[in-house]
């Protein structure tokens, strides 16, 4: 299951009270006023966990509270302070505070840590509210009650796959042969106008989220077609997927294609040209040609290509795992989140 919404309800911890006490000791009369203050709460912290992938976690669970500060103790103790409760979600939730509609918080970043309910804080004890003409006073304060909030979690996906290729190559029929997502697949170039989004499952409960996006042409990078402005929507995906037609209809040469859309791709964006690229030749259930995949694989030596239909799904599984094991190595490799990423008061937020 996959769930990407979740309604919540969370609350800090309330500050405990101060004390009121009197130092009672032999031989000590009027000892003075010793209660001590109350410990603070929990803040509620929410967390963007990269192992995490589902907002499943809170589909059990409404009701998510810190604890509370202990009361101040006499003897001039402090109660102690209650635990923050630090929740993590995938990256990419966005957390909405559902009566005033505002986002909170956009958890992108992995590590990103921001306090959504401040704590309360405890109650000073009677100590220290002795004076030169309140020696004894009878007042501790009570502790200020912790933030409540009632909170909507969206979590937007964040592709790890890109598919780029000519219009018709095949794109939008290969998402829809790995995922649920259903985007418009016609026989004709520019089907696809919007960037698409669908999970992959594999077995085990993994998943790949794959991007499809419009078909790139010659001269894209000057506005052919339809540009090559939707790139941003891959721009942050680990892996490209390139697809080829493998027997175009207009009887072009596959790896010409290749070279050109590798073109447009560093038009665009060096950074985006050079992520890691799976080559995948595409429609080999047509068969028209059984020596077409070789000339591809001669004419391009220095890349594995993948030979799949995403029709008939010949090649599709291995393709998939390769995609998979290529994104645990990138995510292995990557850098540790900084630790010292700052938690953004709540104060700091729009509320
Ligand atoms: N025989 C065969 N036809 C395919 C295969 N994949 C796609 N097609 C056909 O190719 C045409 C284009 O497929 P799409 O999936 O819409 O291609 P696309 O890359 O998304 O195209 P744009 O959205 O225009 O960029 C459709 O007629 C598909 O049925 C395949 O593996 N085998
Ligand atoms: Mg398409």
């Amino acid at each position: 299951m996959f769930v990407d919404e979740a309604i919540i309800h969370v609350k800090a911890g309330d500050g405990g009270a101060g004390c009121v006490s009197f130092r009672r000791e032999k031989y000590v009369p009027k000892g003075g006023p010793d209660g001590g203050d109350g410990g603070h709460g929990g803040n509620i912290i929410f967390v963007a966990d990269p192992n995490k992938n589902t907002l499943l976690d809170f589909a059990g669970r409404h009701h998510w509270h810190a604890q509370r500060g202990q009361s101040g103790m006499g003897k001039k103790c402090s109660g102690e302070s209650g635990e923050d409760l630090v929740i993590p979600v995938p990256l990419g939730t966005l957390i909405f505070d559902t009566d005033k509609h505002v986002l909170l918080a956009d958890l992108e970043i992995e590590g990103k840590r921001v306090t959504i309910c401040k704590a309360g804080r405890g109650g000073l004890g009677n100590t220290n509210f002795k004076t030169s003409v309140n020696q004894a006073p009878r007042y501790a304060q009570p502790g200020t009650e912790g933030e409540e909030r009632n909170l909507r979690l969206e979590l937007k996906l964040i592709a790890d796959v890109g598919l780029v290729g000519m219009p018709n190559a095949g794109k939008s029929t290969l998402l829809r042969a790995v995922s649920a997502a259903k985007p418009k697949v016609v026989d004709y170039p520019f089907t696809t106008l919007e960037p698409q989004l669908g999970i992959a499952e594999l077995v085990g409960g993994r998943r790949i989220v794959l991007a499809d996006i419009p078909g790139l042409i010659e001269g894209a990078q000057h506005g052919a077609g339809l540009g090559i402005a939707f790139l941003k929507h891959i721009e942050r995906t680990k892996v490209i997927v390139h697809l080829l037609d493998l027997y175009p209809s207009d009887e072009s040469d596959p790896a010409e294609n290749y070279r050109t859309i590798r073109g447009e791709l560093e038009a665009f964006s060096p950074e985006l040209a050079n992520k890691h690229e799976i080559v995948a030749a595409n429609k080999m259930d047509l068969a028209i040609d059984s020596e077409a995949i070789d000339k591809l694989r001669e004419a391009l030596p220095d890349k594995e290509i993948f030979a799949i239909s995403g029709v008939s799904r010949e090649g599709v599984e291995p393709l998939l795992e390769t995609i998979w094991r290529l994104l645990k190595e990138l995510r292995h490799n990557e850098p540790e989140p900084e630790s010292s990423t700052p938690s953004l008061p709540v104060d700091s937020e729009p509320s």
